[in-house]
């Protein structure tokens, strides 16, 4: 284990050692780690899931990091061309214009930018865009559909060579990846390398004020060292002479928000959106312990509930499936304990997926078009992100008297109409 997994015994913000131990939910395989059939290993290596507060500047994190290359360079998750996820990376589009004013010709670079969807809306604008992502496969898909992307990760160096090749950036942009970041400190060596004067640097990140309130458990993985609110944020950026000015809520991935930091030399007065949040997280308690220590018993009561629902459905003889095989879903079974003995597979669209086990549970993953030659009675929704889009595109399903389990905040039954409550 010793070469793969590093105790982190210091802060990755502050560098405070002095921390407070949330929860445990165990040591389960990696979170993506989908296994082929025909190579099934016979010893799956299992890493422990446990949950800590930095008490110097409220970083929520997990104890255990794995090596990066281990993680990000061959990846299966595929940013999502579902209508809530297009929708959403349109909006950014419009909210990183109206902090950064971009005009054709700016540079763009995005940091962890997938297959480039999300890079492809600035370069319709006509500003020039260069990706930067760890994932070999992702990198050569992006690069295909003419999204300019590195195949590496993001930090210092490649914040110069940028900057040296294709001039200072107006935006520096990085959706859902930051919280996979170990060393922070080099990344945002790198952005402020390439930054230009007046640029804007924009993070989007799932938000911890979210992830407590929803009960979230599910989210904290292994590729998630790191789980900010805006007070860490905030103190984070200002360690590399960057200041918070506005702040975005976003409902994608349960919740998420949206940061975006000038230069302090830059002078710019924050939005009042900055203060709303910090004041939320200090209602909130996130500068407390309690807060904490409360999201962890809840957790492993919604694990509890899930698990009883589940197995006492399978011992009466019903049929549960997975619908979707996302990250957060692989996890919420291994913590739930939940296996094929339960789940008879789980459907999903991502075609890297496809005839896969999943990761622990080797639950085998099916195609939605396999999936509907073989309906269930109940889909536990794995993918409760996108339950809404989900819900009326399946609405046949519950038409025919199929039901879905929406697993947080608290287990629910779905069906037609009445929708129950249950449990
Ligand atoms: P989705 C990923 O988490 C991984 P995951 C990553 N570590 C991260 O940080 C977060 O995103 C933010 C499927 N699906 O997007 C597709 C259907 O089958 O919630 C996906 O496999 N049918 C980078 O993996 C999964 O569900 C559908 O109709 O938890 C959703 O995964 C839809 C809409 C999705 O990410
Ligand atoms: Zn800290």
């Amino acid at each position: 284990m010793q070469d793969i997994v590093r105790r982190l015994d210091t802060c990755r913000v502050c560098g405070g050692d002095d921390w407070l131990e949330v929860t445990s939910f165990g040591s389960v395989p990696l979170a993506n780690g989908f296994l082929d059939p025909a190579d099934v290993p016979a010893h799956e290596p299992a890493y422990p899931v446990d949950v800590i507060v930095c008490r110097g500047c409220r970083l929520m994190a997990i104890r255990h990091v794995i090596r990066p290359d281990v993680l990000f360079r061959h990846y299966v998750y595929v940013t999502s061309e579902s209508d809530q996820m297009i929708g959403h990376m349109r909006r950014i589009v419009g909210w990183c214009d109206r902090r950064a004013g971009l005009a054709p010709g700016d540079l763009v670079v995005e940091l962890g930018s997938n297959v480039g969807l999300q890079l492809a809306l600035f370069q319709e604008r006509g500003q020039r865009v260069v990706g930067v992502d760890p994932a070999e496969n992702l990198a050569e898909i992006a690069n295909a559909r003419g999204v300019r992307t590195l195949p590496e990760f993001f930090g210092g160096d490649q914040g110069r060579r940028v900057a040296a090749e294709l001039g200072q950036a107006k935006l520096v942009l990085g959706r859902q990846c930051f919280a996979h970041i170990d060393d922070v400190h080099n990344v945002l060596d790198g952005a402020t390398a390439v930054l230009a004067p007046d640029g804007v640097l924009a993070i989007e990140v799932p938000y911890l004020v979210d992830l407590l309130q929803e009960n979230q458990f599910d989210t904290i993985y292994h590729e998630h060292l790191s789980y900010y609110s805006v007070h860490t944020l905030g103190r984070l950026f200002e360690s590399h002479g960057l200041r918070l000015v506005d702040v975005e809520r976003a409902a994608v991935h349960g919740g998420s928000v949206v940061v975006f930091a000038a230069r302090a030399e830059a002078g710019r007065e924050p939005a009042p959106a900055v203060a709303q949040l910090h004041s939320l997280e200090r209602q909130l308690g996130l500068l407390d312990d309690e807060v904490y220590l409360d999201f962890g018993a809840r957790a492993h009561d919604v694990i509890a509930q899930v698990r009883d629902l589940v197995r006492g459905l399978a011992a009466d003889g019903k049929v549960v499936a997975g619908y979707g095989a996302p990250s957060k879903g692989t996890t919420l079974l291994q913590f739930c304990g939940l296996g094929p003995a339960e789940l008879r597979f789980c459907s999903d669209t991502t075609s890297l997926k496809h005839g896969k086990l999943l990761p622990g549970t080797r639950i085998p993953v099916r195609s939605p078009e396999q999936a509907r030659a073989e309906e269930p009675d109940y889909y536990l929704l794995l993918a409760w992100n996108y339950a809404a889009e989900i819900l009326s595109k399946e609405e046949d399903f519950l038409r025919r008297g199929g039901r879905f389990i929406i697993p947080i905040p608290q287990p629910r039954v779905v069906a037609a109409r009445p929708a129950a409550a249950v449990a």
